[in-house]
């Protein structure tokens, strides 16, 4: 617990102030992105009240059936964000192509991606869901902008945060200095810090994975979750414990707070698509948290930061959090 409250607007402030990392757009553009999460986190506490769940009858461009809950969020970011003069364009999971900011507002210098609502299957049961987000600087060099622009490798982003709706709402972000956490205080209506530079043990007895999928996996996979089942008395020597969310936000969010291995693999069920996650909006700015952590994360064979992505909605196989778990993962691909 921080000493003395500090509001994540203080933050921001004392982050510019020490060491440059945050200029202003940057500083407004996360304050807004805090400011929408509040929003969004206000509508899920209603749930069935507020007359925001269920499905929405219309599907995105993934082809996954959208709930009300996806819309409204998606909404929300966008209303927040495109006056501000922080921004050029945005991108998120729900949206074909990107939203350019329309003329009648001033033109930032950052593009921001976001999954608006990760762990849509959640909404209606009452469990922990969240926001994804990671901020991109804008290549120079030409005026407007286009879906070309976006294409930037993870290890570009200037920030990258989650805001996860659970028992409490909790926002935890990088800008390239370490990792912070800030709960929202409802009653002053702020995120107030409560953990500063978060680490991520480098070894593990906990792993996430959903294991209804393991007759499809590739051997590397099957191979690691095998010597983790054996216990004690296998090659690991020591029991495992397994979680499963299915909101990759909460996954990742308990993995920084207290270590574990999360996968969610190429497997065999659609063997053209490298891996059910989203890239952009998913893997970059929660890899980029994990490593910020002391963590690490990969496709199986290469670290995740690293991949050129060739479209906004690129999909990819994810293995990230406790160093030593990744690398053995990694290095059962690679053998
Ligand atoms: P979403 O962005 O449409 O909610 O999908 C992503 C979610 C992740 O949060 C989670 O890890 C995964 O899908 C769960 O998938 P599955 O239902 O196959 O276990
Ligand atoms: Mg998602």
């Amino acid at each position: 617990m921080a000493s003395r409250t500090i509001s994540l607007t203080r933050y921001l402030v004392e982050q510019q102030r020490i060491d440059g990392l945050i200029p202003g757009q940057l500083r407004l553009l996360l304050e807004v992105v805090a400011r929408a999460c509040k929003r969004i986190s206000q509508a899920v506490n209603k749930g069935a009240v507020g007359d925001i769940l269920g499905a929405a009858g219309s599907e995105n461009v993934q082809g996954e059936m959208q709930k009300k809950l996806d819309i409204i969020a998606n909404e929300v970011l966008i209303e927040a964000n495109e006056w501000g003069g922080h921004l050029a364009a945005m991108a998120s999971e729900e949206m074909e192509g990107i939203y350019v900011v329309p003329n009648r507002y001033p033109q930032g210098e950052y593009l921001l991606l976001f999954d608006p609502l990760d762990g849509s299957s959640n909404i209606d049961v009452n469990v922990s869901i969240g926001t994804i987000f990671s901020v991109l600087k804008k290549p120079e060099g030409h005026p407007g902008v286009t879906e070309e622009d976006f294409l930037q490798p993870g290890s570009r982003q200037v920030a990258a945060g989650y805001c996860v709706y659970g028992p409490q709402t909790t926002l935890v972000l990088t800008v390239g200095d370490g990792v912070a956490e800030f709960t929202l205080d409802r009653e002053q209506g702020s995120f107030i810090l409560v953990q500063e530079n978060m680490r991520i043990p480098e070894d593990t007895r906990e792993f996430a994975i959903n294991m209804s999928n393991m007759r499809h996996w590739a051997p590397p996979v099957k191979r690691y979750i095998d010597e983790c089942l054996a216990g004690k008395d296998g090659p690991r020597g020591k029991d495992f414990n397994m979680r499963w969310i299915a909101s990759m936000v909460a996954d990742v969010h308990r993995i920084i707070t207290r270590g574990g291995i999360f996968m969610y693999p190429w497997d065999k069920r659609e063997p053209e698509k490298p891996g059910k996650l989203r890239l952009m909006y998913e893997a970059n700015p929660m890899g980029w948290l994990i490593e910020q952590a002391g963590g690490a994360a990969t496709n199986g064979m290469q670290r995740i930061l690293d991949i050129q992505p060739t479209k906004l909605h690129e999909r990819v196989s994810v293995i990230l959090g406790s160093k030593n778990e990744v690398e053995r993962v990694t290095s059962y691909h690679r053998q």
